[in-house]
């Protein structure tokens, strides 16, 4: 029986798929997902004593409620709970690769970052600094080279110590979106909070930017929980956006990509460097 389970998830292409078999080796079950066609896999191992079993997670770039497979994923989450996510990213394209793993700490639910690739990071000459990476994130971050199976047990020993350390707590990362989006989002919280909407699902500023950047999924599933106060919430959503669509020209959830994007780009700022061009070594 298991004793964890560890979902995998990141981008289409990232090697999500290469780490899984590397992990599971032959123990795999495929099937589907409940009521959709998206392939399901999952396998078991063991690792340090520890029965772990390995969730495959649709690739996708975001978890909004746009595709099947970002709502698979969502709802995976929020429904099985894994103890961790190692969100595998394409580590030649971090800044890219980055925004889907922002997405599940503002969910809250704990991550280990598997960069993946780094082969072809060094062969570019680019260096990551992995450590600062974790530390600016709150991350545990892992190199690995998914291709020739290297870094998989460092790995599955961030992913064991990072969720005994969580002990299925999730904490919800906090971005700002500024001065027009913030306000609003502070009262969402304290209305969903102050009625306990959804919150025994996911956390409560988390509920408010599905609602500004209306996710249909969530807002029929609060319309049903609690009609008034959905009501409410889309209201406020619908006065902040013609607000800053007057203002800015711009819609709550474009404002919000914006600023996921700002907080990404000041990290990679500083963890990852290029090296020195060849016209500046001359002189
Ligand atoms: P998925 O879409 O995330 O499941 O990605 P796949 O596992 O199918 O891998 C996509 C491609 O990347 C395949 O051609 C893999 O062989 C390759 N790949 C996976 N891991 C690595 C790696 O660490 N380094 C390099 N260079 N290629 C890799
Ligand atoms: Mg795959
Ligand atoms: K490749």
């Amino acid at each position: 029986m298991k004793d964890i389970t560890v979902a995998l998830a990141g981008n289409p292409n990232c090697g999500k798929t290469t780490l899984f078999n590397v992990l599971t080796g032959a123990r795999q079950h495929v099937g589907n997902w409940p009521g959709v066609t998206v392939e399901k896999k999952s396998g078991m191992m063991r690792h340090n004593d520890v029965n772990i079993e390995i969730v495959d997670l649709p690739g996708t770039y975001s978890l909004t409620a746009y595709t099947q497979e970002e709502l698979v994923a969502r709802n995976y989450l929020v429904n099985e709970r894994p103890e961790v996510v190692v969100d595998v990213l394409n580590a030649n394209a971090l800044e890219r690769n980055l925004y889907l793993g922002v997405q599940f700490r503002e969910m809250g639910i704990p991550v280990v970052l598997a960069l993946n690739m780094m082969d072809e990071v060094r062969d570019s000459g680019k260096t990551i600094d992995t450590s600062q990476l974790a530390e600016f994130t709150e991350c545990p971050a892992i190199e690995t080279v998914a291709r020739l199976g290297q870094g998989s047990k460092n790995l599955l020993d961030a992913a064991l110590e990072h969720a005994q350390k969580n002990r299925g707590q999730w904490s919800p990362l906090r971005i700002s979106y500024g001065p027009d989006l913030d306000p609003v989002l502070e009262a969402m919280e304290e209305a969903i909070t102050a009625e306990s909407f959804l919150t025994d699902k996911v956390p409560a500023r988390w509920t408010g930017i599905k609602y500004l950047e209306h996710d249909e999924d969530v807002v029929l599933k609060g319309r049903a929980a609690n009609p008034e106060l959905s009501r409410q919430l889309e209201q406020m959503a619908a006065e902040v956006a013609d607000h800053t669509t007057k203002t800015l020209n711009a819609t709550p959830d474009a404002i919000i990509a914006d600023f996921r994007y700002g907080y990404i780009a000041g990290i990679i700022r500083k963890v990852v460097h290029y090296p020195m061009l060849d016209t500046q070594r001359i002189t």
